[in-house]
């Protein structure tokens, strides 16, 4: 394979930031910032914010099977990478996606209809909460294996490279997954051959039920990609504009050809690993500490601070927010469910020899 200009040129030194504290917007935080787009942001905050609640609600309700993790926590974080990348960007994540897939603009009624299963949602129902993928929004999964992502997400950007593209590939990941031998193999080669791709880190500090200290030799993860020579940095995941700034610069970096960077994102979780998940093993201190670190309500309080929302106005795009996902549930519960003999229909982009089709009722031979 011949290889491109860019993937030849030799990998320069690390950048990685010493400090560890991350970065925030500052004492005036939104000084130079469009009124319109703080309030847009907050609306999809929110937004994100209800159809997890709901999604909760769901699951008890047995309309939503199988696995569900949500985004609660991390919504600060989720709007603020979205809005670093262009539709035609793409985007890979974890299982713990779904509000990724409305900030990068999937309809919710469709993220809700995958949920529950229905014909009419991203995966024609198939794929549920793990598994969102729309090729048109440019959310290429949606993955269940920890660390199935990376390899993919790698491969997606050296053949952007390859073709000579400028599209950027976002590579979101939990902290536990930067313990896993794929995401090295996978930041080597790709600081080795330049490869457009930002790996995201989501340090919600919690995999499954493990500190990130207890599992991880060096706890502060961006640091991890000084082994590869890979910029890196660390950024207050409970700030939309601080993750926005420092996305769009890891971002741009890259389409010009500036290589790869890992950004980490440190926020909290604000319920279990998946919604069937007591997290029984969290100390009444560290859940309060969550609850304080809010990143709905704490931008809520300061966008009225600043005089950039009222009560009224904030309870507005709160309502506006409800409705949306009150109609994504409507369209979810009134779409069809999809017919089993098509169950095999989307395993295989293309025919494979012994393609067992059988149905679990199907007699073996
Ligand atoms: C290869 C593999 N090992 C183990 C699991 C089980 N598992 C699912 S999620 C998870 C924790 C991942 O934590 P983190 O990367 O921090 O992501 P988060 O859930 O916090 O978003 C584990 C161990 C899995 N799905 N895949
Ligand atoms: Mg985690």
């Amino acid at each position: 394979m011949a290889q491109t200009a860019t993937r030849s040129k030799p990998a320069t030194r690390s950048k990685t930031r010493r400090s560890s504290s991350p970065r925030r917007s500052g004492d005036k935080p939104f000084r130079g910032e469009s009124p319109e787009l703080l309030q847009d942001y907050f609306h999809e905050m929110t937004l994100i914010r209800r159809f997890e609640e709901r999604a909760a609600q769901g699951y008890t309700q047995a309309k939503i099977g199988g696995y569900c993790h949500l985004n609660l926590g991390e919504e600060a974080t989720v709007v603020g990478l979205m809005r670093a990348l262009r539709k035609t960007d793409l985007l890979f994540t974890n299982y713990r996606e779904h509000g990724y897939a409305i900030a990068k603009g999937i309809e919710p009624g469709r993220v809700m209809a995958e949920l529950y299963g229905r014909t009419t949602g991203t995966s024609k129902g198939w794929g549920g909460s793990m598994h969102m993928f729309d090729v048109e929004a440019g959310l290429l999964g949606g993955y269940g294996i920890v660390g199935g992502q990376i390899p993919l997400a790698t491969g997606a950007a050296l053949a952007i490279d390859y073709r000579g593209g400028d599209q950027v590939v976002m590579c979101q990941m939990g902290d536990g997954t930067t313990n896993i031998g794929a995401f090295h193999e996978a930041l080597n080669i790709a600081a080795l051959w330049k490869l457009p791709v930002v790996f995201v880190v989501v340090n919600n500090q919690l995999g499954m039920g493990t500190t990130v200290e207890r599992s991880s030799a060096e706890p502060e993860l961006y640091k991890r990609a000084a082994a590869y020579r890979m910029h890196s940095e660390r950024v207050d995941g409970n700030d939309v504009l601080a993750v926005r700034d420092a996305a769009t610069r890891l971002v741009e970096r890259a389409r010009s050809g500036e290589g790869p960077a890992l950004l980490e994102a440190v926020s909290h979780r604000l319920k279990g690993h998946s919604v069937v998940d007591p997290a029984k093993y969290r100390s009444e201190e560290e859940v309060e500490a969550a609850k304080q670190a809010d990143p709905v309500l704490n931008f809520r309080q300061k966008l009225i601070e600043a005089g950039i929302l009222s009560e009224e106005s904030a309870a507005e795009i709160e309502r506006k927010a409800q409705a949306e996902v009150d109609a994504a549930v409507a369209f979810a519960d009134d779409s069809p469910h999809p017919d089993p003999a098509t169950l095999f229909d989307y395993t295989y982009a293309t025919p494979v020899a012994n393609d067992s089709r059988r149905l679990p009722e199907d007699p073996v031979f």
